[in-house]
């Protein structure tokens, strides 16, 4: 499979739950600043919305899936024995998908106009306290010492919140929130949240060592 990714991205989440399944994927950069691919293809030809992650499936159609948190659930749902999301149709599945929800929209999306500096003085701060209300809501939901969001359990979730730590870009002050800063790092210690890392940036750098080529 193809994934399409961009750099400190929610793409990160679509490959950490990729390496979390020992998945092989191709990966493909784009270069958000200057809309480049790093195979050369015109990115709206990919994605009309220019958004990552964009993952192409193996089949004969080369199907492309878009939406994040669409993404991350199809690839744990093709390996139910990994046990990175409940099965489809219990309510634990319905759980799962609510806060994946909250975190697409309350949480990620929330930050975007904040990062591009896009809103009014009382926009913005109207979005940062949304964005503390949301991190509050994950701090507590943690603070019964449980490791992960939805227990012992690494899920598609906990992808998805630590590819979408952008506050400092946004400006949103949540040092504070000691359970969630805890459980990031324990996310990142993670050996498929660093192989993310590493091919994410050896990935940028070939692409820009090839433009600059
Ligand atoms: N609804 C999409 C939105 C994805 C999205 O916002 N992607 C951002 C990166 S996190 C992007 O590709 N931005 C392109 C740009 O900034 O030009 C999803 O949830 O996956």
């Amino acid at each position: 499979m193809k994934l399409y990714i961009a750099q400190d991205t929610c793409s990160r989440a679509a490959q950490l739950v990729a390496n979390e399944l020992g998945l092989t994927l191709e990966l493909i950069h784009f270069d958000v600043r200057d809309r480049t691919t790093s195979n050369g293809e015109l990115f709206t030809d990919v994605n009309a919305l220019a958004y990552v992650p964009v993952l192409e499936v193996d089949n004969q159609a080369k199907d492309r899936l878009t939406e994040t948190i669409v993404i991350t659930s199809y690839m744990a749902d093709q390996h139910p024995e990994a046990g990175l999301i409940p099965a489809p149709g219990t309510l634990e599945r319905a759980k799962n998908d609510q806060l994946q929800v909250f975190l697409a929209t309350e949480i990620a999306q929330k930050h975007i106009p904040l990062m591009r500096k896009l809103l009014t003085e009382e926009g913005a701060a109207w979005t940062r306290a949304k964005l503390v209300n949301a991190y509050t809501t994950l701090d507590r939901r943690l603070a019964d010492g449980r490791t992960y969001l939805n227990g012992e359990t690494f899920t598609v979730a906990d992808a998805y919140v630590w590819a979408t730590m952008w506050q400092e870009r946004s400006g949103v002050k949540i040092d504070h929130l000691q359970n969630l800063m805890a459980y990031v790092a324990r996310v990142e210690a993670r050996p498929a949240a660093q192989k993310a890392l590493k091919d994410e940036a050896e990935l940028v750098a070939r692409h820009q060592a090839k433009k600059a080529a």
